[in-house]
């Protein structure tokens, strides 16, 4: 059970920053809600950002290694079953093939994809679009040093919550979500997301989609149970950072991270624990919520899919498969689809 209490802050000054407006938002929402629960995007300050990046060159953690291997193995086939794609729904017409990626991109695993479509028609474009100003900033200084014949332009946008508005091109566009960052979303949120992006394609144009695979639970429970507790670092993190930015007092010694496989609900969920009874104040929230010894917060689910939850997944938001990629084991998957 969470309690507000109301305080003599009350004369807090308001938060100046949409940023911080928007954390204060989540975490007010999130810790009144019976179970309470905080959005996955809270994760991603700066030293968020850091340790998601130490997380992706773990030895537990295999899907950015696996994703990356399939786009080094199979980079050329992919572009070519894009244009060809695109060319079947526009007969003897010839145009570049653009890349637009939805959350901005690293040069060691969208290059791969920018090297293939630059071998095969001497330049792309390539445009990024994420909500973080300072990660596009990252990105794009990262892929213009490393590609030549690659012309970025990138676009600050949430698309999560609004529509997509993406300039117009003569030729095919591949759109990228990779990373299985789709599986941070529910079923029907991932279809918005997707039927959103699919507003903004032309028959022929493509979507490449990354998605980590159901397998054995000891693996996956692995995956985000580091041993070297960097998983556990990026969870309580979170903590860390609604103490500076809403002035909170959450003692991060007082929680633990879990990370469990849902078989009923094909996810793993993160969630911190709480260790005692305990109540935490939140000034800039005029607030204190209470937590019961075991409570816990679910901070993060991380979908796993099937071949058939992908198709299902793609046709609620209109899209028809076209070809699919997989590493051996199929432990992840790329699937490249078109609007039906
Ligand atoms: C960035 C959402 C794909 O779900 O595996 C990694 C985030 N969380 N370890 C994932 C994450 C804990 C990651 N995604």
């Amino acid at each position: 059970m969470s309690t507000s209490f109301s305080s003599p802050e009350l004369l807090t000054p308001p938060l100046a920053n949409p940023v911080q407006d928007a954390v204060a938002t989540a975490v007010r929402e999130g810790l009144s809600c019976t179970p309470k629960w905080l959005p996955a995007w809270l994760f991603y300050d700066a030293e968020g950002s850091r340790l998601f990046e130490r997380i992706t060159t773990l030895p537990e953690y295999y899907p950015t290694r696996t994703e990356r291997a399939i786009f080094a193995g199979y980079a050329d086939g992919i572009i070519d079953t894009a244009i060809r794609t695109w060319q079947q729904t526009h007969p003897g017409r010839s145009g570049r093939l653009r890349i637009l990626e939805l959350g901005a991109g690293t040069a060691t695993k969208t290059g791969i994809l920018l090297d293939a479509a630059v071998r095969r028609q001497g330049q792309t474009e390539y445009l990024p679009i994420d909500v973080s100003e300072s990660a596009m900033a990252e990105a794009c200084a990262s892929m213009e040093r490393v590609q030549s014949g690659v012309i970025v332009s990138p676009q600050v946008a949430n698309y999560v919550t609004d529509a997509l508005e993406i300039p117009q091109h003569d030729g095919p566009t591949m759109a990228l979500y990779i990373g299985s960052s789709i599986g941070n979303f529910d079923p029907e949120e991932a279809a918005t997301i997707l039927g959103n992006l699919r507003r903004q394609l032309q028959p022929g144009d493509t979507l490449l989609l990354g998605t980590d695979m159901v397998k054995d639970r000891r693996k996956l429970e692995a995956a985000y149970n580091d041993h070297d507790g960097v998983t556990e670092a990026f969870n309580l993190n979170l903590l860390r950072r609604i103490n500076r930015d809403l002035r909170a007092n959450f003692d991060l010694a007082r929680y633990r991270h879990m990370a469990v496989w849902n078989e009923e609900r094909s996810r793993i969920e993160m969630h911190l624990q709480s260790l005692r009874d305990q109540i935490v104040r939140i000034p800039a929230l005029n607030a204190s919520f209470q937590f019961a010894k075991g409570e816990t917060i679910h901070t993060e689910n991380s979908y796993k899919f099937t071949g058939s939850s992908i198709a299902s997944l793609l046709h609620s938001a209109s899209y028809a498969p076209v070809e699919q990629w997989t590493d051996e084991q199929r432990w992840f998957a790329v699937t490249l689809a078109t609007p039906e």
